[in-house]
């Protein structure tokens, strides 16, 4: 059985369930997972803010069991040469990229794997603005109700 390299691109930011999920499935259509992590400067080029800065995504993503191996993502032009120079057998992308990269049918397998539903980076940004949004005085309060509640059960 011939020797498959799988390969797949994503910023990675605030690293989430789902980006587990994809380059554990993404895995099994090979031996060995490339993986390349879009540089802060690329995010700009794409227009994506991220809150961890490139090392620190590069390093998390290069230590997921499933990882074998990362590289810079640093254009969207790099693909083809990244699937020859890698040899490549399977590109792998989330579904939110269903069709985008078809194009690369003409150098190896394209599969787009279903995003996992309920997580996305967008969202705990979200969630971490609402809490760092309470109004001081709630937490105040909230703190003084705590305090209350613990005298209550000495
Ligand atoms: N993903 C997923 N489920 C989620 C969130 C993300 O399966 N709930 C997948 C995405 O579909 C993608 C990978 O995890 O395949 C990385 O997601 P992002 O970090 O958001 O990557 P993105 O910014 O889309 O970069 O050249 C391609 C781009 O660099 C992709």
């Amino acid at each position: 059985m011939a020797y498959k390299t799988v390969i797949t691109y994503g910023t990675f930011d605030m690293f989430h369930i789902g980006h587990l999920k994809l380059l554990q499935r993404a895995k099994e259509y090979g031996d060995r997972l490339i993986v390349a992590v879009s540089t802060d400067e690329f995010n700009a080029q794409k227009g994506k803010k991220t809150l961890i800065p490139f090392e620190q995504r590069a390093e998390i993503v290069a230590n997921i069991k499933c990882v074998d191996s990362v590289i810079e993502e640093s254009s969207w032009e790099q693909k083809v040469d990244d699937i020859r120079n890698y040899k490549v057998s399977t590109f792998v992308m989330g579904n939110d990229w269903e069709g985008t990269f078809d194009h690369l049918r003409e150098f190896c397998d394209v599969v787009y794997l279903n995003r996992t539903q309920n997580i996305s980076t967008t969202d705990l940004k979200k969630s971490l603005t609402r809490i760092l949004t309470v109004p001081k005085e709630d937490i105040i309060k909230a703190f003084e109700v705590i305090e209350v509640l613990k005298n209550d059960f000495q």
